[in-house]
Order: structure tokens, then sequence, then C-alpha cells
């Protein structure tokens, strides 16, 4: 009797063991996203790369939709080792990383391509050596196409149409500050929370990309978006240094292949998320503003410059960003 129950415990045993190996690493992944974003879907690519180059030793466990909690916190839980994976989009690190926040910088880019060019190049990777002291690991930069000013009182056509306006932010203070150059009023709050604040009159209105302004159903609360593009702020993959550091050199090396071929996956469904957005939001009467004189929102920004690349070192780096060529 009590060796049959030996048996059992011990097939038991075998079956757990062999349906997930003991050395088999599920790294959990957090994105605010909801499952099906670009971002959560090129996560998940990488996962299964991982998965199937390992015989399942290494993968990732996805937690879309802020199931791991919001931005700010996940990145918290990160540096703190809890989360292994984590997908942000750079404006949230400023405060942690001061580097992150120069490619945040309004209208620092030209376009995507010369986004793309500097992030993918020797200042993206200075980036993201930069974050190793914080306790994360940079793997990639993903798009994030263009920030733009959408609201519920009128259609912003100039900095003036921004005076008094209730525009909610990401948890930066270089958005804070951008904000208030164009005159309006800056609330930081986490993206869960934008839905309600919009549909509840706390806040007029917030800015984001046109993949981000459909998914959220932020686009039925806030009827005018102006496409004045100002920020281009990249996603960014990060890793906790915590996990990174347990795992070997060669582990390492996978991590950062899988990642990289998660890049081009990611921008291929970005750009057809933003034509599937737009439709969604043109198809929804909106009111767009596609063409709109920029350069009266770039002549604000002189101050926000000046307070957030305000050190050589920094300003050296807005500099480098702007000299390099591409279209
Ligand atoms: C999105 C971005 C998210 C989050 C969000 C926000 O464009 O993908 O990571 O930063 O904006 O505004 O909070």
């Amino acid at each position: 009797m009590k060796q049959t129950k030996l048996l059992a415990v011990g097939m038991a045993a075998l079956a757990v063991s062999l349906a997930s190996p003991a050395a088999a690493q599920q790294f959990r992944a957090a994105d605010t996203h909801a499952d099906g974003y670009p971002t959560v879907e090129a996560v998940e690519h990488m996962g299964e790369l991982l998965s199937s180059w390992t015989n399942g030793r290494m993968g990732i466990q996805m937690f879309p939709g802020r199931q791991l909690g919001e931005e700010r916190d996940t990145i918290e839980q990160t540096i703190a080792g809890v989360i292994d994976i984590n997908r942000v989009n750079l404006a949230p690190l400023n405060g942690i990383v001061p580097e992150t926040a120069i490619p945040a910088l309004p209208f620092i880019f030209r376009s995507t391509e010369h986004m793309r060019t500097v992030m993918d190049g020797e200042i993206g990777q200075e980036i993201m050596a930069a974050m190793e002291e914080h306790g994360m690991v940079g793997l990639a930069y993903y798009d994030s196409g263009a920030r733009s000013f959408y609201n519920s009182v009128r259609p912003i056509t100039s900095p003036a149409d921004m005076d008094g306006v209730r525009i909610r932010v990401q948890n930066s203070d270089l958005f804070v500050a951008t904000m208030e150059a164009l005159g309006a009023n800056a609330t930081p709050m986490e993206f869960g929370q934008v839905y309600e604040a919009l549909a509840n009159g706390v806040i007029d209105g917030a800015e984001n990309n046109w993949p981000s302004y459909e998914s959220t159903r932020h686009f039925e609360v806030a009827n005018h978006y102006t496409l004045n593009q100002h920020s281009l702020s990249p996603e960014v993959l990060v890793m906790s240094k915590a996990t990174w550091d347990g795992l070997s050199a060669s582990d390492q090396q996978l991590v950062l292949k899988a990642a990289a071929l998660s890049v081009p996956v990611m921008r291929d469904l970005w750009d057809a998320r933003v034509d599937a957005s737009r439709a969604i939001v043109e198809a929804n009467g909106n009111e767009i503003l596609y063409e709109v004189d920029k350069q009266p929102f770039i002549d604000a920004m002189a101050p926000v410059y000046e307070r957030f690349a305000g050190t050589p070192e920094l300003s050296d780096l807005v500099e480098r960003i702007q000299a390099v060529g591409a279209e």
C-alpha cells in the first residue's frame, strides 16, 4: 500500500517534470496594451522564437492589458526583478534614466526613418547602456508612431488653442513641461485611467498615436484630433537586470537575438494597425486636422530643450541625433 502510494507520487512528479522541465524559464512579460496590440504580438513572437530555439527551456509568459499594473508600477517591478520583461514607452523612464528623455523630446526626429536610424544605431545603444545602472537592460526599440493632441473642447490649430486645455500626459516631467510651454494644463495620469477621466470631464484631452487613440476608445470621448506629431518617443523592450544577470552568456545572446527579430515583425504589424485604427476613427466621424503648421509648436519648445537637454552631455546627444542623416 505504502509502496503503491510512493509510486503514484513518483509518477505524478515525473509527469509534472515532463510537462515543465525543471530548468524551464518562462519570463514574465508586461504590457499596458491589450491582447492583439502590435507590441504584445511582437513580444509573443519573441517568446515563440526563444521557445523553439531552446526546446521550451526558455519562453515568455505575456501579461497584456495592465494585468501586472500600470506602466509606472511595472517599471518598479522590473527593476526589483519581479517582472522579467517589460514593454513600455520611453516617457515613463524619463525620471529614472535622464538619457531616455532625449528621444522623447518634442520634434527631435524629422521622420520615422530618422527615429529608426537613430534608435537602431549607436545612439540607441548608448541610451540602452545608460539603463543598466538603473536595473534594466534594453533589448530593443519598437515604433510608437507620432503622438498628437486630441480633446473634446475645440480643434487645436495653433498653440493659442491649447490655452487652459486640461491635457493628460504620461508620468514624465518632460511631457508636463511640453504641455505647459504650449499654455495647456498638464495632468500626469496612468494610461488605464484616461478613458474615464475624459468621459467624466476631469480632463479635456490627451495625446497619443492612432492605435492608442483608437484601441482605448478615447476617440469616442475626445472628438478633435490634430496631427501635430509633437513626439515620436519610441517604445522600448527592457529586461530586469536581475533576470539578465542570472542568464548564461549564451542565453543572453539568444534573448537579444529574439528581441532583434521581433522588431521587423512589430513594425509591419504597426503599419497595418495605424491604417486600421485611422479607418475606425474616420468612420466614427471624428474631426481630424491632418495638416497643421508645426512651426509655432516647435518655436515654443526652446525652454523644454533647455531644461531637459541642458547638460553638455545631453545637448551633445541632441546635436548628434539631429546630425544623423535620414529622410
Ligand atoms: C502608448 C504607449 C504606452 C503608454 C501610453 C500612454 O502610445 O504605447 O506604452 O505609454 O502611450 O500614453 O501612457
